[in-house]
């Protein structure tokens, strides 16, 4: 079935909303092509393909076809001149809004410590989990409490900053869409008041708080097993101990960052969770103040679970220093934030290592005051210069995506999904058309407009991944994984043995196999979830 499928166009399995870009990819061969209703086989659109291009990262040649100009509500499939049918999508008003819920209901399946119940969870729900107290590493004797949370992945870990990246992400989302989230997932916590996305995000808050050393401010870097548990073991039978990992200065940094970006968020929903955020926040920024040589963490030699190093702590200074200037307006967050930014490292990352983006555009978002002219708008050029950049690399590319054959490393959907985003930021101070129409291709790509005609989110799109590298989705005797999961996809470094042995020789953006052992490309994330909420939110107002 998939074999016969690549013959056939490319597309989103999704669909595509009614305003916006539809295009289709196709082989070398075909040159005309039409667009029939699925159900009555009515011919609706004919159209012709561009030229065949070579495409670098898929090493083949390809065509692309827009048919934008269709624009009437239903269900087609794209066949080619040889009669091959492409997978049926839909073109609708607004196609995105159960993935957009879905995306963001994988967070509430990565739940920690509480039990997923039959009611939210249908047949994916488990026990309670993770729920005893964790030994703080290297303080005989000290245990602490370290309930709650997101599962950062396939593994049950909880690292603070692929926590603060997910949840910057998702506050990011919520603030600048808030139209898209006007639908109830729902979640227990659903009211009338407060929209999901913010009691969601409030689960892992709650959680990083309990990171925090109440005496010194310093930020423990992850609780977690000191390792890995099997593959098919469920969270509820993981029951080594659990240990809180030392502080470090990321980890802290990005604490302070994100609970100053919460503590604006939430201020007008609950004004005493909002003082709370901003208190903490700024007591991990004497912490960092007090220790301006800590460096990035490593695993103590006990300890084998996600590492999560990273040796440049300016961008995740510069973020924090930012998030508390947005929120404080103080002068001292601002020299520190002018400071940092003279220093040379990526200002438009949006990675869990590289966070610098977070503080640009938290910086950016914060507007003119007096003394800043100059800055912000430099910063502002920086971001434009980099969208421009993405969109040369699109306008080469086959499948129309800012990924080069280099990028397809681990968690190439990461960033594939943060590209968008920053041609998403980049509309905000200069909205050029193209940077909409290149991020919606990125998107396409996601759900299935891409060489292995393959949606890398999960339970989404006609052929979409099916044995993610996630532990409750090999363990739990359900055939379908768990949904709205976004795996990390093709990876040309073959970093797991699995992909060593049966993708030698692939192309870049074919090294992928749907394979539960492949955590080097088929895992899943909190962090790779995220950024696809985002732009998945800017296309579902
Ligand atoms: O995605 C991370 C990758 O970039 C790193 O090289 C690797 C080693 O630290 O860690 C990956 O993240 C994993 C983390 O360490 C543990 N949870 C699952 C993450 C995804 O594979
Ligand atoms: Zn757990």
């Amino acid at each position: 079935m998939m074999d016969e499928i690549q013959y056939a166009a490319a597309v989103n399995q999704i669909g595509y909303p009614i305003n916006g870009q539809k295009t289709a990819i196709f082989t070398e061969k075909t040159s005309e092509f039409h667009i029939e209703e699925e159900g009555t086989k009515k011919i609706v659109y004919r159209g012709r393909t561009s030229q065949p291009a070579y495409d670098q990262s898929s090493g083949s040649k390809v065509r692309r076809a827009d048919f934008s100009e269709l624009a009437k509500p239903g269900t087609y499939v794209v066949v080619d001149d040889e009669g091959n049918r492409s997978t049926p999508f839909a073109l609708e008003e607004r196609p995105y809004r159960e993935l957009h819920k879905g995306l963001l209901k994988a967070f509430y399946y990565l739940r920690c410590g509480v039990t997923l119940d039959e009611k939210y969870a249908g047949e994916w729900g488990h026990e309670s989990c993770h729920t005893k107290k964790g030994a703080v590493h290297g303080e005989e004797g000290l245990y602490l409490d370290g309930n709650g949370g997101w599962h950062d992945a396939g593994d049950y870990g909880k690292y603070v900053v692929a926590g603060a990246k997910a949840v910057a992400d998702l506050l990011l989302a919520y603030e600048m869409y808030p139209n898209a989230f006007g639908e109830s997932i729902p979640l227990p916590e659903s009211d009338q008041v407060m929209p999901d996305v913010l009691h969601e995000c409030k689960v892992e808050l709650d959680f990083l708080f309990k990171m925090q050393d109440q005496r010194s401010g310093g930020v423990y870097h992850k609780l977690t097993t000191r390792h890995f548990p099997g593959l098919s073991v469920m969270p509820e039978d993981d029951l080594a101990e659990l240990v809180f990992s030392p502080i470090s200065a990321t980890a802290t940094a990005c604490y302070a960052a994100i609970m100053a970006y919460a503590s604006r968020v939430y201020r007008s929903y609950d004004p005493s969770y909002a003082d709370r955020c901003l208190h903490s926040a700024e007591y991990a920024w004497e912490w960092l103040e007090k220790h301006p040589k800590a460096g990035g963490f490593k695993n103590p030699p006990d300890i084998t679970t996600g590492e999560y190093g990273d040796d440049c702590i300016t961008d995740e200074k510069y973020w924090a220093a930012a998030e508390l200037y947005h929120t404080t307006s103080l002068e001292k967050y601002h020299t520190a934030f002018q400071q940092y930014s003279k220093e040379s490292f990526p200002k438009c990352e949006l990675g869990w290592a590289d966070v610098g983006g977070y503080g640009t555009i938290s910086y950016l978002r914060k507007g003119k005051t007096d003394e800043n002219q100059a800055l912000l708008s430099s910063l502002q050029q920086e971001l434009i210069l980099e969208a421009e950049r993405l969109l040369q690399i699109c306008e080469k590319d086959g499948y129309g995506i800012s990924l080069e054959e280099k990028d397809y490393v681990r968690g190439s959907n990461m960033g594939l999904m943060n590209r968008a985003m920053i041609l998403l930021f980049a509309m905000e101070w200069s909205s050029k058309p193209e940077y909409e129409k290149a991020a919606a291709q990125h998107l396409h790509y996601l759900l299935g407009q891409n060489t292995l005609h393959i949606s890398y989110v999960t339970g989404f799109g006609t052929h979409s991944v099916m044995n993610p590298h996630h532990r409750p989705s090999v363990g739990d005797h359900v055939d379908a994984p768990v949904p709205g999961m976004v795996a990390g996809g093709p990876n040309r470094n073959l970093n797991d043995e699995i992909m060593e042995r049966t993708l030698k020789g692939k192309p870049a953006a074919a090294s992928y196999i749907d394979h539960e052992d492949s955590y080097a490309g088929n895992e899943i994330t909190i962090y790779w979830n995220s950024p696809a909420v985002f732009v998945v939110s800017y296309f579902n107002q």
